[in-house]
């Protein structure tokens, strides 16, 4: 059978992390003005993310942006990693949601300072939202500040917020063909982790097809697998944490 593939008429455009991605699927030859208008929400936020970032690193405070699908698992594995580690890097928590308080309700329940942005329609938080729950959460000087992005593999990848890394969470009940599928959100990743690995017994997903997905796309990032439920490779998440904060604190070494 014949496949007729359509593309998209004109070319994406970039956003902050230097990728060449953008909401392009809106855009095509007859709509110049709406290529315009995009480049000008892009360009801001590109800019107050760009004030995010410095205001951050000022502060040694480690922001990491963990994206993924809904459901993948962001929250459970947050809510697992303050119970272990939260206390020891001093974390706080972003929370992005359409709407609901239901997820920072379960962070909050560690006993972690939490913030919740609800976006309603919108389908990512952005470099403004960001700025607005960093003033209201106040992080202290090197701790690590987990950002929840709204679940949704498409939208958060294109809006830089002045994090300092790119966490992408993908579970094995979602297919070993998303990385290929939806290559803008691994494009700027810094670390990937395969979540859910107990349930590779019961469901139909290939983690060499998978991990050769990611490295086609994001050739060289560190791919983790992990449950957040059963505990596997968890130890490895946190180191990775460890060592994120003790370069942003300049060099200097944690305490276990
Ligand atoms: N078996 C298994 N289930 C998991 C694991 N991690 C999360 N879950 C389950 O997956 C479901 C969704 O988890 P959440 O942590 O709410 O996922 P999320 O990515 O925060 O979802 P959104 O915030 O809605 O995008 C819950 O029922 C979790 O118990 C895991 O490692 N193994
Ligand atoms: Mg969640």
């Amino acid at each position: 059978m014949r496949v007729t593939e359509l593309g998209a008429a004109a070319p994406a455009h970039g956003h902050g992390h230097g990728s060449d991605d953008g909401h392009d699927h809106a855009l095509d030859q007859g709509h110049g003005r709406v290529v315009e208008l995009e480049e000008d929400i892009l360009g801001a936020n590109d800019a107050l993310a760009a004030a995010n970032r410095r205001a951050l690193a000022e502060q040694e405070v480690l922001a990491v942006n963990l994206m993924s699908s809904p459901g993948s698992g962001k929250t459970t594995l947050l809510v697992r990693t303050l119970l272990d580690v939260g206390a020891e890097l001093a974390m706080t928590v972003v929370e992005g949601d359409q709407e609901t308080l239901l997820d920072a309700e379960r962070i909050g329940a560690t006993g972690t300072r939490v913030v919740q942005v609800n976006t309603g329609a919108g389908c990512h938080l952005d470099a403004t939202m960001l700025a607005r729950a960093m003033t209201a959460l106040a992080p202290s000087p090197g701790s690590v500040m987990v950002v929840e992005n709204v679940g949704n593999l498409v939208c958060p990848a294109l809006f830089d917020l002045g994090e300092a890394a790119r966490v992408v969470v993908m579970s094995v009940t979602e297919g070993a063909d998303k990385p290929l599928k939806y290559p803008h959100m691994f494009r700027t990743a810094d670390l990937v982790l395969l979540n859910k690995v107990d349930l590779l017994p019961y469901v139909d997903f290939d983690v060499a097809t998978w991990t050769a997905a990611v490295e086609r796309v994001r050739p060289g990032v560190e791919v983790l697998s992990v449950s957040a439920t059963r505990g596997d490779g968890l130890d490895t998440w946190y180191a990775w944490l460890r060592a994120g904060i003790a370069s942003r604190r300049g060099g200097t070494a944690t305490s276990e």
